[in-house]
């Protein structure tokens, strides 16, 4: 396989997905970080529509982060889809459902006023109540979103998770995981794998507060 190159945002949840899948399968990649407030010409080239993920793979360019983790997943092993089309097309559904969590989640940490960040978190609490009914119980210490092994599905709620977690470290009143056990078992077990703790550079977790203060949002005024 020819070394794929993966062009990054660092603090973009949709690029941590193919990371860890990278990391996953050992895969020998190189990255690329860049500034999506100042993107460079040759990013604009070869990104249609001049967002990260992409990965280049050759001469090939690949975007959407499902799209290129489903790409890894059929071209290095170990392969972390199921086998089973109709248990394969279920994780698919789900991996929209976690893209829709993480337009979610950016809007309440965006959001200007605290009635809409209000808003957005009771939305977010909604989506958690048809996830957590989903789940299957936990298996001893650990939960993964098909119960004991880990699928391409947990690479794409692993950043989701992640940044929940960066917001309840800095202000425990954030902690949206509170009602929901098997959701809150199910982030411990991704949240303490090695592809999971190394898919972000060390500086993320302040990086990510500092992102949102920035953007003087209601919830930066109170992190
Ligand atoms: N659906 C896309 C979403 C990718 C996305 O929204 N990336 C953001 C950064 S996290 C981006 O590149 N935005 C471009 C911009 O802000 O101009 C995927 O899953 O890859």
């Amino acid at each position: 396989m020819t070394k794929p190159v993966l062009i990054s945002f660092k603090l973009c949840p949709f690029v941590q997905r193919s990371v860890i899948n990278l990391l996953e399968k050992k895969v020998d990649y190189d990255i690329k970080y860049i500034d999506l407030a100042n993107k460079p010409d040759w990013f604009l080239k070869i990104s249609p529509f001049g967002k990260v993920p992409v990965l280049q793979v050759g001469d090939d360019v690949i975007f959407e982060s499902a799209v290129i983790n489903e790409y890894l997943d059929e071209t290095s092993a170990p392969a972390l889809h199921p086998s089973n089309p109709i248990q394969k097309a279920k994780h698919r559904s789900w991996t929209e459902f976690a893209s829709a969590l993480l337009v979610d989640q950016y809007g309440w940490t965006m959001a200007k006023e605290k009635t809409d960040s209000d808003k957005k978190r009771e939305e977010l609490i909604s989506k958690f109540k048809i996830l957590e009914a989903g789940l299957p119980s936990p298996v001893g210490q650990t939960l993964y979103f098909a119960g004991d092994k880990m699928h391409l599905v947990d690479t794409a709620f692993a950043p989701f998770f992640m940044r929940l977690q960066f917001l309840s470290d800095h202000k425990s009143d954030l902690n949206l995981l509170k009602d929901f056990p098997k959701i809150q078992k199910w982030s411990e077990t991704l949240l303490s794998l090695p592809s999971v703790k190394n898919s972000v550079l060390p500086e993320v977790p302040k990086e990510y507060i500092e992102f949102i203060k920035a953007h003087h949002s209601w919830m930066g005024g109170i992190l």
